[in-house]
């Protein structure tokens, strides 16, 4: 259980940190944690498995990927350990292999949309929405990307590292400045932690702002996100849980100390309405985001028989 806590820790401290990151992480520890499982015991394997499952899908509560990488490995089958182990390895492996591929595709049909000396505004740090930026480049689009910080925990400082190694000119803004900028942007590219039946998009706090703004300035905003970021569980009514974090990551705690009548406020992510968004890129396709349905109920899988029996989150 050690090296799965420490995952699981990682998740939480957000060294392991974005959607696709975190299930495919989750994955491989699931099946890395069942392939160190010393029992020949089905049931009792079974049961540890279970154990597994809960305390990753517990670790952050917003990414939708998360349960959804979960779950996908926990449909394992087999009568012994070694049948388990077997099946648990295949899920997990393709399961990874599905998700670099998405993020590829991804790149691929959203640079389409992305014209020769387009300006690009992102927000936070997105593989699958950099990887439109990375592809568009490589095409040999003269593309620049403005990126947000995305405070309080400073993402857009990996986004301009990642667009910088790429040769990509980009310029940094704090997450205040998204409106006044605006103007310069051709297009928004940005990514999601969960995408809800009613195509609402969940992602990092400031997400909604800035897709207001560029509502305002009829500028298009493109959301990447691979089908494993959409939520069964809204199929069911359920709202998706906003993650709301540690005020030290706003205020230090000595300072806050200063104060009697003062609190902090840190939701990590945000709800943007499907009005605001004008296509959501996935792996199996472009799409507006009233068809969230068809992914959810077509590619995701998931029957609802299924998704009703699950007391997972999501
Ligand atoms: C990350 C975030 C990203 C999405 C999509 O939030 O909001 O936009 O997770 O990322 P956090 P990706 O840093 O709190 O995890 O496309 O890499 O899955």
């Amino acid at each position: 259980m050690e090296h799965l806590l420490e995952t699981a820790q990682k998740i939480k401290s957000m060294e392991i940190r974005g959607a696709g990151k975190i299930a495919r992480a989750a994955a491989a520890e699931l099946r890395d944690y069942a392939e160190r499982l010393p029992t020949d015991e089905i049931n009792e394997f079974n049961e540890k498995m279970k154990q597994a499952a809960e305390v990753l899908v517990n670790t952050r509560p917003t990414a939708v990927s998360l349960p959804n990488a979960v779950r996908a490995v926990m449909r394992y089958r087999g009568e012994t350990v070694d049948e388990a182990k077997k099946s648990i390895k295949k899920l997990a492996d393709e399961f990874i292999a599905n998700s670099e591929n998405a993020v590829k595709s991804i790149g691929e049909m959203g640079a389409r949309r992305v014209r020769d000396g387009d300006t690009i505004m992102t927000h936070c740090n997105s593989a699958a929405a950099i990887s439109i930026m990375a592809e568009a480049h490589a095409q040999g689009k003269d593309i620049s990307v403005i990126a947000t910080e995305s405070r309080p925990r400073l993402q857009g400082h990996i986004t301009i590292k990642q667009l910088d190694r790429l040769g990509i000119k980009t310029t940094l803004i704090v997450d205040s400045a998204v409106r006044y900028f605006m103007k310069d942007v051709d297009i928004v590219i940005m990514g999601a932690d969960a995408v809800t039946v009613n195509g609402s998009i969940i992602n990092k706090i400031g997400t909604s702002q800035l897709a207001l703004a560029a509502h305002e300035a009829r500028t298009n905003v493109i959301i990447a996100a691979e089908t494993y970021k959409f939520s069964p569980r809204s199929i069911l009514g359920e709202l998706v849980e906003i993650e709301e974090r540690d005020s030290s990551e706003v205020i230090s705690r000595e300072k806050l100390n200063e104060f009697s009548n003062v609190s902090v406020r840190n939701p990590a992510f945000d709800v943007t309405p499907r009005e605001y968004v004008d296509l959501i890129c996935t792996e199996v396709g472009a799409i507006p985001p009233e068809m969230a349905y068809i992914i959810i109920k077509d590619f995701l899988g998931w029957g609802i028989e299924e998704i009703n029996s699950n007391n997972q989150k999501h």
